[in-house]
């Protein structure tokens, strides 16, 4: 795919996630292109978001957990660029105005305390991790009906548009059985999700470490200071004006999230 091409494209996806306009998938249009333009797009149009003064704070995995596999059919890990303007506390309001069709779903969050580079072991990974948080991430396909190929989703910066961190952020050394931590998503008081962190890539230190190695083969890594969203751990919940959604992890603090 020539690199003019790549360029319309992201600032294809750029825009009608600027608009909260839905589009056709970029594949419909260009069957041609491969998982690597995809991920060249993604970086593109994170490029245009900085040059608009948005900060690069991390990154996130997706498509970790069997049940967001099997929701949206598709069946590898992918990862994702999360900006500063995404990020949200525990508690703040999000208006239903900004997004197109969005959903919410249970995550763990890690926060770097040092750079993460190269093909690492999970225990590996967690030497990088300075804390672990729980975290609720609303995701919004910019594609008509959620519908996607694995290389129209990487395209889209892996449907990544706001994420919510808990209020207290453990040493992760404080956090027992981080591999199995019962999570709970409530909506409006009533329990919609309920799972564990082992259904995120069997323990979220794997999928941490599966994000270095995927990085580690294109050339790039983690950085201290970085924010890193392991991955739903259950199936994600449309979200309507007015949601309450609260999430529960095991040891961790709770998150809330509101919708105006
Ligand atoms: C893709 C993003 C997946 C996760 O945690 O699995 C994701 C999508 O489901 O639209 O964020
Ligand atoms: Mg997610």
């Amino acid at each position: 795919m020539k690199d003019e091409t790549k360029d319309l494209l992201a600032e294809r996806v750029d825009t009608a996630a600027i608009n909260n306009d839905d589009i056709v998938m970029l594949t419909a249009e260009h069957p041609e292109m491969t998982l690597e333009d995809a991920y060249e797009i993604q970086r593109l149009s994170i490029t245009r978001r900085i040059q608009r003064g948005e900060d690069f704070v991390g990154m996130k995995m997706g498509l970790t957990s069997r049940a967001k596999m099997e929701q949206v059919g598709v069946h590898n890990p992918i990862y994702g660029h999360l900006t500063g303007t995404m990020k949200r506390s525990s508690g703040d309001t999000i208006a239903f105005d900004d997004y197109v069709h969005p959903r919410i779903e249970p995550e763990i969050a890690f926060i770097l305390g040092q750079d993460l580079v190269g093909k690492v072991t999970a225990a590996e990974a967690m030497q990088a991790v300075s804390g672990v948080c729980a975290a609720l991430e609303v995701i919004d396909s910019r594609y008509t009906d959620f519908k996607f190929t694995i290389i129209d989703v990487v395209a889209d910066n892996a449907s990544s548009s706001t994420f919510f961190l808990g209020d207290t952020v453990l040493p992760p050394e404080l956090v027992e059985n981080l591999g199995n931590l019962g999570m709970v998503m409530s909506v409006n008081g009533e329990v919609v999700e309920t799972g564990s962190s082992a259904a995120i890539f069997e323990h979220p230190a794997r999928s941490l470490a599966k994000l270095a190695e995927m990085l580690w083969e294109r050339g790039e890594g983690l950085s201290a200071g970085m924010v890193v969203l392991a991955g739903g751990a259950t199936k994600a919940v449309h979200l309507k004006p007015g949601d309450h959604v609260h999430l529960e992890v095991d040891s961790l603090s709770t998150v809330d999230a509101f919708v105006e």
